[in-house]
């Protein structure tokens, strides 16, 4: 009997380490990326992003930002990248901009496994740096974009006017149920328990 309330009291240990850890965000500041690089379908460590033309470029520090941020192959208005995530997130968000002096839109719409839409954003007509959430060293137009819902599994960025640079991704994971987790380790220790019978 004691084997199965160490077992037990072990998942229950695990669970709340996972409950925890699955509860922290997640950043890509794209900063270790290669510059000119197509990372078009490349696994980025829990985000994978594509383009409609198969091209999502790593953009450098030799453009209005001091930090490596994503960009599609054209600059055009329309052009949209698609972030796939591995697991379900309930919250994502990312800064939208371009060079400064003309005015500039970004939006952001989030999917969930089965493609339904179930969040929107979108910056309107802006110029200048945000107001609510200034970043160090980035100057031109930029915006903070963020989406929440319960099970966000993709969501599609699109520069609505001229302009393409994205950065700093970031996501909240959907935790993991406690119930889940204990259903997980009462199970585990009937098994135990049965185990100890069949003895
Ligand atoms: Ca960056
Ligand atoms: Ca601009």
């Amino acid at each position: 009997m004691k084997k199965h309330y160490v077992m037990t009291a072990f998942m229950v240990l695990t669970a709340v380490f996972f409950l925890v850890n699955s509860s922290q965000a997640t950043l890509w500041d794209f900063n270790g990326l290669t510059v000119g690089t197509n990372i078009n379908g490349v696994n980025l460590g829990g985000v994978t992003i594509t383009a409609p033309d198969n091209y999502v470029g790593v953009i450098g520090s030799q453009s209005f930002n001091v930090t490596n941020g994503i960009c599609a192959s054209s600059w055009s208005a329309g052009m949209t990248l698609k972030l796939t995530f591995d697991s379900l997130v309930k919250s994502v968000s990312i800064y939208g901009g371009d060079y400064g002096g003309d005015s500039d839109r970004f939006s952001m719409t989030a999917y969930d496994a089965l493609d339904n839409q179930i969040a929107f954003a979108d910056t309107g007509s802006y110029n200048g740096i945000d107001p609510n959430y200034p970043v160090s060293g980035w100057y031109g137009d930029y915006r903070y974009l963020a989406v929440s819902a319960n099970d966000i599994k993709s969501v599609v960025l699109t520069q609505v006017t001229w302009g393409c640079i994205w950065d700093n991704l970031d996501t909240t994971p959907v935790p993991i149920p406690a119930a889940f987790w204990l259903l997980g380790s009462g199970l585990l220790g009937l098994v135990g328990l049965k185990k100890k019978f069949r003895k």
